[in-house]
Formats: structure tokens, sequence, C-alpha cells
């Protein structure tokens, strides 16, 4: 009998289901059973991997009733969808965030243990999922997770790119790029959804014809097509009922790939067409920050967008008759102008497919979508070419100029005999000899509702100086929105110490409101408060430093002061200006091997876009430096400098939490935001910066005396510009830059060779255009304040912890809420779990 049964197998009368069920027992269970069932292995054959594959199958099923939930109580109620459409989402590891947010973190790292196994080793299996360059990227994954966590009904459209951003290791100094085939083991996390595929096509012209009504329409007569499978990653809230979905899309051949030719016996002609169609969503271009230029770019671009509008349009018409209302069912954020062709798209879908007369679409369009913009530099802003935005998009390109010709004629009305204005306005740049560019900047101001920057002075320039003409026109479509970052990850995942020590103070409220840390202000007088502040950034800097000893084989001092600088390599961001500091110490300690000086460890980590020659170099000479200072017995380990290989997110959780002092010290101007200083800061990390991006707010938060401020402001810099600067004067003035430039162009970085590092060294002399001699000195005097101000152990806590527990405005909770309440206009909805 089933009794018997039961009694035989000892299974307890009441099972909890295996799937969902949350008892140390049950959850045992289910991990064994998706070991054993799903894997084909046991504890006598397990990998480190098949443990972490089981375990992520084990919470991946505790995550799918909400998910499912949440999704049928969107469509239920109708209500308006935040869509992110971004070109990456540079998410991190999952398992650790999705237990974390379950709130079952603690108990299944317990059940790990109990079974003898490895809690971290097992998280380290997981591949960091890198689908995305940097800053960008990382923002739209804080975003999605302050989403789920404010539930709020949303979703991520994406690209599921085979190979993410390339793994780099360091060979003789130098970055070499590795490819990320990050599926290679399969990917237990997301669910492919081959049923709701939709077709996307490329390539081929337009055509007039006349519809039943003998109206002139156009129809676009494409020569190839290719299928877009939506692949789905659920994305929890912390501690709510709200799960949301990631959807990348995955680009494959039609089902009818070239059967003609495939029946005619050209059947490596009909392979390689799908080769083609697979190349698409193939690898993430490696950028940041300059626009790569490349048909296939633009391939990717329209991929994923026109796949997410099919998508967003299928969903709304399952409880609407028509599209008239569209707007009330997504409001589409624009990541970048990476999405902004979805304009045209939209556009193209209302008036042709579905017959909606162009005003009126227009309409629908402008009130749908909303742009970010991330950047300053005018050279990052994307421009495609006519010619080949028209050759892969025929009747996109006929549907931008009529954009662009309605636009005008309204921009003539009320602006007449404005030539120049129009030329700053159109979305077509004549480039002379009939060449004409697509400003995608242009484009996607159009044809949004709202614009808005990433940080306050980011905004402000953009106003004044890259898109004033359209602040001009239409001031009210202007928003700031300051970036922000998810606690979650950033500072209860990487950060368990100190996550422990808020939570025995003050509750774990602070987790969900920030603003909660502000209460152990209380505490700052309690030495022993202090002390076990101290301990903890000392237990998070042992960790590191056991890092670097085991991967770089570098020792370094814990008591050293921990100065770092982890972010994309780019010119504007100025490692090179802490390397210049650190060769002027290092020439210190050689003039004088007495001297007095604050011992520091200098740690370095980020990728070089493989076609950036300039910033491959400042990796080369950081590690060119490394080399020397490292191993000199004058400096006996004062200075060690160590350039930590293959910058991620995961390794972003390790050193956040250990660094002492934070160096955002890009040109004022330039750094649109920032965001890693948000994530020093939370930890206890005091800014070294510049009055640039986020770091502003950032010190206007802590108290300016809490932040080492130096450097010229950006009017400052504009001023200089405009007066002409000449960098060489700052060379010829100051004996210790001298120095330091003089050092490096001898070769004495370089085994003698004067030729290696020289194109930096001309750069410096006789362009600057980031202006680092111009802020050298002082620099290197506010770093002088740094290392007085570590000689003195409580006065350092104390600024720490100020800094730490004011950092509310920058979980990225705050940033979300605004753009729900003031560009999105939606609200939380809740989910039950009842039936
Ligand atoms: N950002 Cl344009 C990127 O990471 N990639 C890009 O291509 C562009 C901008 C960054 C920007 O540099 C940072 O200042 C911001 O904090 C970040 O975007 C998020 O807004």
């Amino acid at each position: 009998t089933l009794a018997d049964g039961r009694e035989a197998l000892q299974c307890p009368t009441l099972v909890e289901d295996d799937r969902t069920g949350m008892s140390p027992e049950t959850l045992k269970r289910a991990f064994l059973d998706n070991l054993f069932y799903l894997q084909g292995v046991n504890r006598t054959n397990a990998s480190p991997y098949n443990y972490y594959v089981a375990l992520a199958y084990t919470v991946r099923d505790r995550l799918l009733r909400r998910f499912l939930k949440s999704t049928d109580t969107y469509k239920q109620e109708k209500v308006k969808l935040v869509c992110y459409f971004s070109a990456e989402f540079l998410m991190g590891r999952y398992l650790g965030n999705n237990l974390a947010n379950l709130g079952i973190y603690d108990l299944i790292k317990e059940m790990i243990e109990e079974l003898g196994l490895d809690f971290e080793e097992i998280i380290e299996q997981e591949p960091d999922p890198g689908l995305g360059n940097g800053g960008l990227g990382r923002l739209a994954a804080c975003f999605l997770d302050s989403l789920a966590s404010l539930e709020i009904p949303a979703i991520g459209y994406g690209i599921r790119y085979e190979f993410g951003i390339f793994h780099q290791m360091i060979q003789d100094g130098w970055q070499v790029e590795i490819p990320d085939n990050w599926l290679r083991f399969g990917n237990p996390w997301e669910l492919p959804r081959p049923d709701e595929s939709v077709e996307v096509k490329l390539g081929g012209r337009t055509e007039i014809y006349h519809d039943d009504k003998g109206q002139e329409r156009v129809q676009w007569l494409p020569e190839r097509r290719v299928l877009a499978i939506p692949h789905d990653t659920p994305v929890p809230g912390y501690k709510t009922n709200t799960v949301n979905a990631l959807r990348l899309w995955k680009a494959e051949a039609s089902e009818s790939f070239n059967f003609e030719a495939f029946n005619a016996g050209l059947y490596d002609q009909s392979v390689a067409e799908k080769m083609d169609a697979e190349t698409i969503s193939k690898v993430l271009y490696p950028n940041d920050n300059t626009p790569a230029g490349r048909e296939l770019r633009l391939a990717q671009q329209y991929f994923f967008v026109a796949a997410s509008l099919q998508d967003l349009i299928r969903i709304h018409l399952k409880s609407h008759k028509n599209l008239q209302n569209f707007h009330e069912t997504a409001a589409i954020q624009l990541n970048d102008t990476h999405p902004a062709i979805a304009i045209a798209e939209l556009m193209r879908l209302l008036v042709d497919e579905n017959g909606l007369e162009w005003s009126k679409a227009w309409a629908i369009t402008q009130k749908t979508f909303a742009y970010t913009n991330h950047t300053l530099l005018p050279e990052a802003l994307e421009r495609w070419s006519a010619d080949l935005l028209g050759k892969l998009l025929p009747r996109h390109l006929e549907i931008i100029y009529l954009i662009n010709h309605f636009f005008l004629e309204d921009v003539r009305t009320w602006f007449p005999d404005n030539e120049e204005l129009l030329g700053k306005l159109s979305i077509v740049e004549e480039a002379g000899w009939g060449n004409k560019q697509i400003r995608m900047a242009n484009l996607a101001c159009v044809g949004s509702h709202s614009i808005n920057g990433v940080a306050a002075l980011h905004t402000e320039l953009l106003q004044k100086d890259t898109l004033k003409e359209f602040a001009m026109l239409w001031p009210e479509k202007f928003y700031n929105k300051t970036n922000g970052v998810t606690p979650r990850r950033w500072i209860l995942l990487s950060n368990p110490q100190l996550s422990a020590l808020f939570t025995e103070k003050i509750g774990d409220d602070w987790l969900k409101d920030l603003k909660e840390l502000r209460k152990l202000e209380q505490y700052l007088d309690d030495p022993e408060f202090r002390q076990r502040w101290y301990e903890i950034k000392q237990a998070n800097k042992a960790d590191l430093a056991a890092y670097m000893l085991k991967t770089r084989n570098i020792e370094v001092d814990v008591n050293s002061i921990f100065d770092v600088q982890v972010k994309r390599i780019h010119e504007y961001k100025r490692q090179h200006l802490a390397v210049l500091h650190i060769i002027a110490l290092y020439n210190r300690i050689k003039q004088n091997p007495q001297i007095d000086i604050v011992p520091r460890t200098f740690i370095f980590g980020g990728k070089a876009a493989p076609g950036y020659f300039m910033a491959k170099l400042i990796i080369k000479l950081t590690n060119a430096v490394a080399e020397i200072v490292n191993k000199d017995p004058d400096v006996r380990g004062r200075l060690k400098v160590v350039f930590l290989p293959n910058f991620n997110v995961s390794l972003g959780q390790r050193i956040y939490p250990a660094a002492d002092l934070s160096e955002q010290i890009s040109t004022a101007g330039k750094e649109a935001s920032g965001t890693g200083n948000m994530k020093f800061a939370m930890n206890g990390s005091l800014t070294i910066g510049t009055l640039d991006g986020a770091n502003i707010e950032i010190r206007e938060e802590a108290g300016a005396e809490n932040f080492f401020l130096f450097g010229l402001t950006a009017g400052e810099v504009y001023a200089k510009k405009a007066h002409g600067y000449e960098p060489m004067s700052y060379y010829k003035n100051n004996r210790e830059l001298k120095g330091v430039i003089d050092r490096i162009k001898s070769g004495y970085f370089s085994h003698g060779d004067q030729e290696l590092f020289r194109p930096i060294v001309d750069s410096l002399l006789y362009d600057d255009q980031y202006m680092l001699l111009a802020d050298y000195q002082s620099y290197a005097d506010c770093q002088e304040q740094v290392s007085e101000a570590y000689r003195d152990r409580d006065k350092w806590t104390r600024m720490s912890i100020l800094n730490s527990v004011r950092m509310a405005k920058f979980s990225s909770d705050r940033t979300i809420w605004e753009y729900c309440q003031e560009i999105w206009k939606v609200n939380p909805v809740k989910i039950s779990l009842e039936d």
C-alpha cells in the first residue's frame, strides 16, 4: 500500500514540494536530486561545477512560481510595463544574488556546509555573465534589481551574446584578449521560449503600392530574415514576490532558411547563410564610450529592438483592440542611443504595418520613448552613415528622413531664418560630398518625451553644451536622474561583515531604505564601534591581499593604504595621472631612501578596448612601473603596485570592500556620472576626486570635510582650453613633474627602450587633451593630505563611517523611484502568491 511505500522510503506523510519547499531537509533533498537526475552524477564523482548547477536549479525552482505569478498579474491587471532597452546588461553572477534576494542565503550556506562542501567554491563556479562593457551595462543591471525590489512591473530587453566581454590576461605587461565562451557548459538561469520567437527583417528595398482603398503606401521588401529567440532570466526583487524578466534575444536562421538553395544542391551556401544569421548575436562589441561604426553592430541594435517591439505589440494586442494606446502599455527607456533605431521601427510598425496615420503614430511614439544620455564626449555620440543604414534598413532611412523633414519644418516656423540652428538640430548631418550621417542622439531627442543625464553636472552640461539646441527648444523634456547602485549586490553580497554590523545595530530595513544607515552616526563617538569598523576593513583587505598573492604572486602590507582605481581604461579617466604620482613617490624615495612615506598599495584593474592603442599602452606602463617599483630594495615594501587582470563584477565585489582610497580622477566635465565611486563610498572608502560627475554629489552628501578634492573645475578646464592650454609650461616649471616624465622618457621602465612610452609622453607634452599636467600638482598635494589623514586611524575611521552611512542618495532604489514618478508614471504592483 501507499502507506507501506512511504514507510519503506522513510518518507514523512506530509511531503513538502521538492521544488518549492524551504525547509533544510527539503532543500537538501532537492539539491541532491538535481545532482543525480539532471546531471547524472553523485556525491562520489560530482565536481564543484556539478554542485553549482545542482544548487542553481534548486534556487531557480524557487523563483518560478513568483516569476509566473508576476507575469500573470501584469497581464490580468493590464499594467504599464517599464521596458528597459539596453544593448548591455552586466548582471554579474546570479547564484549569490538570487539567494540573498530570496532571503535564503544563510539557510543554503548552512545546508551546503552540512554536506561538507565549500560554499564559496561553489559560488565561484558560475561564469560571470559579462554582457556589458562597464558602467552603462552595470547600471542596467542595478536598475533591474531595484525595479523588482520596488515591485515595479518591468522587463529588460537586450541581446543574448554568445560571447560576452573578453577575458583579459596580462602577458609581459600587455593586455591580451581571450574570447569569453560563457555559455559553453549551458546556463541554468535562462528559460528559452522558442514558441515566442519572432522574425526580424534586414536589407532589401522598399516599394510603393496601393492598398484596397487605393491609398498609396510603402512596403519593405527585405533581402533576408532572421529568427529572434527569447531567453528569459528571472530577476527577483529583494524580499518581495515580484520576479521580473530579463528577456535576451538570440539570433538564428529562419526555419525556412534558404530552402531553395538547399534543394538546388547549394548546401554550402545555405549553411553559410545560416551562420550569417547567427553572427548577429555572436559577440558583444568591447567598446566603452566609443562607437564601433560597424554594420554588424547596427544589425545587433536593430535586431533586438525590432524583436522587442514585436513582443510588446503582441502583449498589447492581447488586451487591447488596437495600438492607439500603445504608450499606456509600455514605457520604453533607451539606454543611450544604442537602441534609438526603435523610434523609426515603431513608426514603421504603426504606419506601414498597422495603417495608422503618420501624426497619430508620431504622437504615440513620442509618448512611448524616453532617452538617457551617458556621455559628454563628442566623439562618443553615435552616428551612422546614411549609406550603411540605408543598405541594412532601407525603410528606416526613409522614415528617419521623414521624421527629420517634419521636425525641421516645425523648427522653421518657430525660428524662421535660422539655418545654423537647423544645422545643429538636424538628425541628418551633411558631411560633404553627399556623405550623410545620421545622428542617433538627435533622433533620440526628437522621438522621446524625456531626455535625461545621469548626474547633476552632466545634465547641466548637456543642457548648456552637448544638447543645448534641444534644451532651448524643449526645456520641459530635460530631467536629471543621478545614477545609483543596488545595495543588495554592492553591500550585502560583497561585504557580509559590514552588512552584519549594520543589521546588528539598526536591523535590516537599510536594505530596502538606505536612509536608515544615517542612524549609525550615533555610534561615531563609540570607540568600540570604530574598532569593529576598522577590523572589518582590515579583514576585507586581508582577503584581497590573499587573492593578490594567489593570483599575482605579490605580497602586500595590509597596513598600507589600499589605493584603488578600477574602471575601464580610458585617457579621460586618467589612470596615467595616478601612475605619474606613483613615479613621483618612487623618485622621492630614490632621492632620499630614508624619507618617511605612509605605505601604499596601488591597485589597478580595468579593460581597454582592443582597438584603443593608448589605453593598452597605459596598461603596459602601469605594469612596467609595477615591475620596477615592486622589486626595488630602496622601496622596501613601502610602495606596491598591482594590476589585477580581468576586472569584472565578481572582482569588483572583492575589491570595493577592501579599498581605503577610491580614485575618481577624471578630467572635470568628462565623466558623466561614475558608479564605482558610489560602490567604494558605501563600503567605507574615502574618495580622492575631481568635481566631476556624481563625485560632486557624493562630496555634498558625505560632507566636504570627508572628501579629498583636487583639480580644475569643468568651467576652469573649459576656460583654459579657450585661452590656449600649454602643457609644456607645466613640465618646464614643475621640477617634480619634469622628473617623473623624464624618468619615463629615459627608458627606465622599459629596459632602456626610449620609444615604447613615447606616445604617452608626447601626448602629455604636446597635447594633453585631458589636462593631466594642469592637474598634477593639485593631485600630488591632495595625496599628501590623504597620507596625513591615514596616519590618524581614528580620524580616518570616522571619515570612513560618515562616507558609508551618508550614501543613501546613491541607492538605485532612489534613482528608479524618480524615473517611475517623473518619467514613466508607474506605480508598484503587489504580487500575491494565493491562487
Ligand atoms: N558609459 Cl557613453 C559607459 O559605461 N559606456 C558608454 O559607452 C558610455 C557611458 C558610462 C559613463 O562613462 C559613466 O560615467 C556612467 O556612470 C555610466 O555610463 C552609467 O551612466
